[in-house]
C-alpha cells in the first residue's frame, strides 16, 4: 500500500466550542439516564458511553445529513449528533409514543433513514456487512456520501467483521470502520480474546489502511476521521480507525463491573476527554468562563426539557402493536 498523505483539518474557534457543547450534551444525557434507570423510570437497557464521548464527537462532527452511520449499542450520542432531537431520544428510552419507534422498542435499534441512521440489531458485528452494502450503494450511485460503521473490539472477533472488511476492501467502498476499543467486551478483557495489540492491524489483511489512535482526544479522532472521509469521498476506499478508550460504567447499568480494579478505573478517569479538551481550549483563549457557563446552562436546560417531555408523553396504545408491520 502506498503511504497515506495526512492532511491537517482546521477548526475555527466557534467549531471547537461547538465540539465542547456536544461532548457535554452527550455526557449530560448519559449521566441523567443512569440516574433515571436507578429511579426505575427508563424502560430501555442503558449502555452508558460515559468516558467514550470523544469518539462520537470526533467522528460525527461535520458529517452531512446524507452520510450514513451504523451505530453501536453504546453510541446514543451519534443519534443526537446526526440530528435526532434530545427530547425524542429521551422519549425513546422511556418507550413513549413520541420516541423514535413510537414505544415498540426502547433502545438504540431504531433507524432514521432520513437522517442517515441505520437501525442496528442486537447481534454484535451485524451492522458491519450492512455498512459495506451501504457503501456499495453509494459507490454504484456515484455519490460521494460516506458510511461510518461503529463496533467494539469484542465485535471485531466475529465473522461478520471479517466478512465486511474483506468485501469493503475488495469493492473499495466509502466506509470508515470505527473500532471503539474500551478493552472489555462485557467482562472479557481484551488480552483474553486477542493475541494482537491493535485491532487496527486487521485492516492490512483486507488491503486498506488501519490506524490506532487515542480515542479520548477529540481532536485526534476528528483528524483521523476527516482524513478517512476525505479519501472515501474521493473514491479511495475504506479505512479502519481504532480508538483506544475506556467505558467508565459497567457493560450496562445493571453490571457492577467487578472484573476490573478501582485503580484501573481511576487511571482512565484521569484521562477524561472533557476536562482535557476544556483545558486545551482555555489555554488557547478559545473558552472563557462565560462561554463555559453558557454551554453548561444550555446542556442542563436541554436535558431537563427532554426528561419533562418524555415523562409527559403518552404510553403506546396496545392496539398499535400491530400497526406499521411488514410482511
Ligand atoms: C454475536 C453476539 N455475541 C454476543 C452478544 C452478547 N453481547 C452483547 S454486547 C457484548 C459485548 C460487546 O463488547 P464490544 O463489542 O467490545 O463492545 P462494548 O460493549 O465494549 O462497547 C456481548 C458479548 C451479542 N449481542 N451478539
Amino acid at each position: 500500500m502506498p503511504p497515506i498523505k495526512r492532511t491537517k483539518f482546521k477548526l475555527a474557534p466557534e467549531q471547537q466550542l461547538e465540539m465542547l457543547y456536544w461532548l457535554k450534551l452527550i455526557r449530560g444525557f448519559d449521566e441523567r439516564l443512569s440516574i433515571l434507570v436507578r429511579q426505575g423510570k427508563v424502560r430501555s437497557g442503558v449502555y452508558s458511553g460515559v468516558g467514550q464521548e470523544a469518539i462520537v464527537v470526533g467522528t460525527c462532527y461535520g458529517l452531512r445529513r446524507e452520510d450514513y452511520i451504523c451505530p453501536l449499542h453504546r453510541d446514543l450520542g451519534t443519534f443526537l449528533m446526526k440530528g435526532v432531537e434530545p427530547r425524542v431520544m429521551m422519549a425513546q428510552m422511556y418507550a413513549k409514543t413520541t420516541g423514535l419507534s413510537k414505544g415498540r422498542d426502547s433502545a438504540l435499534h431504531s433507524g432514521v433513514p432520513e437522517l442517515g441512521i441505520f437501525g442496528n440489531t442486537s447481534m454484535l458485528g451485524a451492522n458491519l456487512p450492512v455498512a459495506a452494502g451501504l457503501g456499495l450503494t453509494f459507490k454504484m450511485e456515484q455519490s460521494d456520501n460516506v458510511v461510518l460503521a461503529y463496533f467494539g473490539e469484542g465485535a471485531s472477533n466475529t465473522g461478520d467483521f471479517h466478512e465486511a472488511l474483506n468485501m469493503a476492501g475488495a469493492w473499495q467502498v466509502p466506509v470508515v470502520f470505527i473500532c471503539e476499543n474500551n478493552f472489555y467486551a462485557y467482562s472479557v478483557p481484551f488480552e483474553h480474546a486477542m493475541a494482537i495489540e491493535d485491532v487496527a492491524k486487521r485492516a492490512e489483511s483486507y488491503g486498506f489502511d488501519g490506524v490506532a489512535i487515542n480515542g479520548n482526544d477529540v481532536l485526534a479522532v476528528y483528524q483521523a476521521t476527516q482524513g478517512a472521509i476525505q479519501r472515501a469521498r474521493a473514491g479511495d476506499g475504506p479505512t479502519l480507525i481504532e480508538c483506544k478508550t475506556y467505558r467508565w460504567h459497567g457493560h450496562s447499568e445493571h453490571d457492577k463491573a467487578f472484573y476490573r480494579t478501582e485503580e484501573e478505573l481511576a487511571m482512565w478517569r484521569s484521562r477524561d476527554p472533557i476536562p482535557t479538551f476544556t483545558t486545551f481550549l482555555q489555554d488557547r483563549g478559545v473558552l472563557t468562563p462565560e462561554n463555559l457557563q453558557e454551554i453548561e446552562g444550555r446542556v442542563k436546560a436541554i436535558v431537563d426539557e427532554a426528561v419533562t417531555f418524555a415523562e409527559s408523553s403518552p404510553d403506546p396504545d396496545p392496539a398499535d402493536a400491530v400497526t406499521d408491520l411488514y410482511a
